[in-house]
């Protein structure tokens, strides 16, 4: 037993080229050395379902994964609201676990709580009610039956307007709720979380019902930053790439 890794919030596309090239980089260097690999959500900038591997971009970034995988390095990926609509199709070509979130793990010993994040966010009403309109499977159904080209032009159209709600919204809303978090620590009963989605890397120590608990976020990756995280038996620290 060596130490497992997690990132998450890539947001892979080929404008930033700088991301794509240290992820190719931190799977063949880095992540070919660990017991697992889980991408806790927002792999790709925006994915519009597993068509799409059409993508020579999307298909380069399944077969690297894919490597990983043969490589005998198991894959495991939970979705993010960006990369929600990944299916059976993407995970095939990438050879990765889809896992449902929140997903309770055991890791060297540790019951450990995983997610994206964005589900306890819960102080942004707007998202929240978006996010359970697109988490709908007829409304997925729908959006999946439209040609792909189309549902190129509504993911772009759909970034532009979360970007300008962003810049209208507080800061705090944005964050997780504390009260949200404290319940899933206690419903799942873990002292240890690790999720992404807020882009605010940190180890935050809370006492949940006089337990001490530890929540880990994640860092974002764009051209000229970004960084995993790496758990063992003795817990677990962040690394910058
Ligand atoms: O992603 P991030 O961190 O920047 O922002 C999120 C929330 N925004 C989103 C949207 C994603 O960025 C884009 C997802 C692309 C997926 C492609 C497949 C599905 C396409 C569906 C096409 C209809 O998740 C943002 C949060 C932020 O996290 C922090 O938690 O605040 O939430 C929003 O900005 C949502 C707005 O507040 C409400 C948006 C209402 C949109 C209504 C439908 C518009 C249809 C668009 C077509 C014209
Ligand atoms: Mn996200």
């Amino acid at each position: 037993m060596t130490h497992t890794l997690f990132i998450s919030d890539l947001h892979l596309t080929p404008e930033r080229p700088g991301a794509v090239a240290a992820f190719r980089r931190f799977l063949e260097r880095r992540a070919i050395q660990a017991d697992a690999l889980y991408i806790l959500g927002d792999l790709f900038e925006a994915w519009v379902g597993d068509d799409d591997l059409a993508s020579p971009f999307h298909a380069g970034i399944a077969a690297a994964l894919k490597g990983l995988a043969r490589a005998g390095v198991p894959v495991h990926f939970l979705a993010g609201n960006r990369d929600f609509l990944v299916g059976g199709g993407l995970a095939e070509a990438a050879g990765f676990h889809l896992l449902e979130e929140p997903c309770r793990v055991d890791l060297y010993g540790t019951p450990t709580l995983l997610a994206h994040g964005d589900a306890w966010c819960t102080d942004d009403a707007r998202y929240q009610t978006f996010r359970a309109q697109v988490r709908e499977p007829a409304w997925q159904a729908d959006f999946l039956a439209k040609p792909l080209a189309e549902r190129h032009a509504l993911a772009a159209a759909l970034r532009e307007r979360s970007e300008q709600a962003k810049a209208d919204k507080r800061p705090e809303i944005m964050d997780v709720n504390a009260d949200a978090v404290a319940e899933a620590f206690r419903q799942h009963a873990v002292k240890r979380i690790i999720h992404g989605h807020t882009h605010r890397p940190a180890l935050h120590a809370l006492v949940v019902d006089g337990r001490p608990c530890e929540r880990w976020v994640l860092p974002d990756w764009y051209d000229d930053h970004g960084g995993y995280l790496v758990c063992d038996s003795q817990g677990c620290h962040a690394e910058a790439w």
